[in-house]
């Protein structure tokens, strides 16, 4: 492909939106119509550029960002397919901070879901450019026009439609392009033929709907404002120019619509994101690079086991070509930057060289990792930063072989460079290898994966919840660890009072005080006190979990002037601090998450009965076009597999996000219970 040499002629969009509203699908009719492709594919058939991935032929559904181009109206169009589920939203974030625009999807039957709020919200962080696209208008009770109300009350009342259905549900045979003032009629997936007119038993309707978008685009206009109000028939350019202007500075977020799967639409959309989405010589980043002269951005990383570590990046400042040494200034390290890339879903091409702007993707960097800029010298700049949520479903996971934990833990490396929301670390309570993600179908997606990319057949186990424990009250004793074994014994002793300090909910909170007068333990012991203190709080006495929130106070002692020992005192504080904790009326602390629930309107009871029965505290309930949030407050112990629970209960038309809000008391039955189980377990361990 030619190289594109001026940023003007470039756009960059996300294709972004809820869970299967169909974006991959539209993204695929993008490359169709435009030529890039000869047939279009399906995600039902796992036959779409974008979704090129095994695992998400199996799932059908979207596991990781696409990057793609075409070429429209003489401009190159790169579009980058972002998945909708929440578990893989770290592409869809990365994404949305090198494009100029966002492509919201939604779906004519459901409308604003969840992750569209939610990609709504970054957007507007980032100053994003938007148009929406109302998706399968051919499904039974799809309405464009509720759709239309919902998405003006729900993401801005800035939105307009560019965009009409003609005809609705299985009868609709086309869209009108109020822009142009023409109608594209349905091609059932072959080619979108040229404009037509638009039939005559909608002209009231088209005619109402052209007067709202030219009120709404001369509104930020004041020249075509004077010429409107004069009555000049105002020409499509200068409407589109001005209707490009308010988009560029977030002033307008036209609406369209189609059918992604029957190619319908796709026309004019092409043309409206040629037309009304600015360039990135128009709007451009905002990401640092200093006086650099050439610089890139790392958004994403491709873990390919065979071609090794593909970077996609978009170029700051340049042109940057082929042959290239860059600097980390992360690293300090030098990077090569081979032959550029231009990505379209699994396939490459190269290209000589990327302008201002352009996105493109380069094999084998050394050290690079997704976040990452790199400047042809050494400037001092701050890499942007991603807000990844943090990941926080656990999971303990083991290799089913003996001796491929080493393999294991890279595996896992290089799936966490591709997703930073997976991680893999030990956890101090247990030992075990614990891997945490955002849901437990993308933890389940990293376990097929190290099994298909890297040959390690791993098992999960039950996620254990991270307990905590502290005390109620004060308490105080004493412990004299002595042994006379032949020649030198062992002494210590020691006194402690233990108490709960304030503001117990915060981080593992500690503290060691020593009132030790007259030097009855000399100053070299007392710190082996608190040394032992703290082993023993690793594992408090009533869950094995660790203890915090306390203050430690060494009051009095006695030493032996030859047996006296680090080791004795360390001992005997650890003694000292078991007993009084036994004293001091020591609880078990759960996490309490915050839980976002969204489900027909027709499941909420049954939702809501289920909360309750998992000792939720229900906030408030936010019904919207057909679909209720449901706010709650739930122990994390009890919603450790609500995926499959919300699955079922709502036919899979549910969708949840959840994070940690503070650790609380566990009430006591059920405290008492988890007491009982680790007795068990430390008996069998013993046994
Ligand atoms: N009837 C109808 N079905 C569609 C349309 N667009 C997509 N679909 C179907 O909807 C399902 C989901 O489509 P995808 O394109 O995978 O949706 P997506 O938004 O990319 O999904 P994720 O990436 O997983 O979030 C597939 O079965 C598509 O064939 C449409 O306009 N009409
Ligand atoms: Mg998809």
């Amino acid at each position: 492909m030619e190289a594109v040499t001026e940023p003007g002629k470039i756009r960059n969009i996300a294709v972004t939106g809820h869970r299967g509203v169909g974006k991959t699908s539209l993204a695929e009719a993008l490359l169709f119509q435009a030529g890039k492709t000869n047939r279009l594919g399906t995600v039902d058939a796992g036959t779409t550029a974008a979704d090129w991935d095994d695992d998400e032929h199996r799932r059908q559904m979207s596991l990781s960002g696409a990057l793609l181009n075409l070429d429209w109206q003489e401009r190159k169009i790169n579009v980058v397919d972002c998945p909708g589920d929440a578990g893989f939203q770290a592409d869809t974030l990365a994404a949305l901070r090198v494009v100029e625009g966002a492509l919201v999807v939604v779906s004519a039957v459901m409308g604003v879901e969840v992750n569209t709020t939610r990609v709504w919200k970054r957007a507007d962080e980032y100053e994003l450019s938007r148009v929406v696209f109302v998706n399968m208008l051919d499904r039974e009770r799809a309405d464009f026009f509720r759709v239309l109300d919902g998405v003006r009350s729900q993401l801005s009342d800035r939105c307009v439609a560019i965009h009409l259905p003609i005809g609705a549900e299985h009868e609709v045979s086309g869209v009108v392009d109020l822009l142009h003032m023409c109608a594209y009629l349905d091609p059932s997936g072959g080619k979108e033929g040229g404009p037509q007119p638009i039939p005559e038993e909608l002209a009231a309707q088209v005619q109402e709907y052209r007067e709202k978008l030219l009120d709404a685009v001369v509104e930020t206009n004041e020249d075509l404002m004077a010429r409107y109000l004069e009555g000049e028939e105002l020409p499509a350019e200068d409407v589109a120019e001005a209707l490009k202007d308010a988009v560029t500075r977030d002033e307008l977020y036209p609406v369209a619509c189609g059918v992604a799967s029957k190619n319908l639409g796709t026309t004019a959309l092409l043309d409206l994101l040629v037309e009304g989405v600015p360039s990135p010589s128009k709007k451009g980043t905002t990401i640092e690079f200093g006086d650099a002269k050439q610089a890139v951005f790392v958004f994403k990383t491709i873990a390919d086991p065979f071609a090794g570590r593909i970077s996609c990046f978009r170029v700051l400042a340049g042109p940057i070509t082929g042959d290239t040494t860059l600097v980390d200034p992360r690293t300090h390290a030098k990077e090569r930057l081979g032959q550029i890339l231009l990505l379209n879903g699994k396939e490459n091409a190269p290209v000589e060289s990327l302008c201002v702007g352009d996105l493109g993707a380069v094999a084998k960097l050394k050290d690079v990792v997704t976040g990452d800029v790199l400047v042809d010298h050494e400037v001092p700049v701050e890499p942007p930063h991603i807000d990844f949520p943090e990941p926080v479903m656990s999971f303990a996971i083991t290799p089913k072989a003996k001796g491929d934990e080493e393999k294991m833990a890279t595996g896992l490396r290089r799936l966490s460079e591709e997703d930073p929301t997976i991680s893999l670390r030990r956890d101090p309570q247990t030992g075990e290898q614990l891997i945490s993600g955002l849901t437990q179908m993308q933890v389940e997606v990293a376990v097929d994966r190290l099994k298909s990319r890297f040959n390690v057949p791993v098992e999960l186990h039950p996620p254990r919840v991270p307990y905590k424990e502290t005390i109620r009250k004060e308490a105080r004793a004493r412990h004299r660890y002595k042994k006379q074994t032949g020649g030198r014994g062992q002494f210590g002793d020691c006194e402690i009072v233990i108490e709960p300090m304030q503001n117990g909910e915060g981080e593992a909170e500690y503290e060691f005080v020593d009132k030790i007068v007259g030097g009855v333990i000399s100053q070299g012991f007392r710190p082996a006190v608190d040394k032992g203190v703290r082993e023993a709080m690793e594992h408090g006495e009533l869950a094995g979990a660790p203890v915090y929130g306390i203050r430690v106070t060494l009051v009095d002692g006695m030493m032996h002037q030859v047996d006296s020992s680090e080791m004795a005192f360390k001992i005997a504080g650890s003694m000292a601090f078991k007993e009084a904790y036994q004293k001091a009326d020591p609880v078990l602390l759960e996490p309490i998450m915050e839980l976002d629930v969204t489900v027909p309107d027709d499941s909420v009871g049954a939702v809501n009965g289920d909360l309750n029965s998992r000792r939720g505290r229900l906030h408030g309930l936010e019904p919207a076009a057909g679909m209720t949030t449901i706010r709650a407050e739930v122990p994390l112990a009890e919603v450790l597999t609500y995926s499959q629970a919300l699955t079922s209960m709502t036919g899979g038309r549910g969708d949840y996000h959840m994070s940690f809000l503070r650790y609380e008391e566990v009430p006591a039955h059920v405290a008492q219970k988890i007491i009982e189980e680790t007795r068990k377990e430390r008996e069998e361990a013993k046994a």
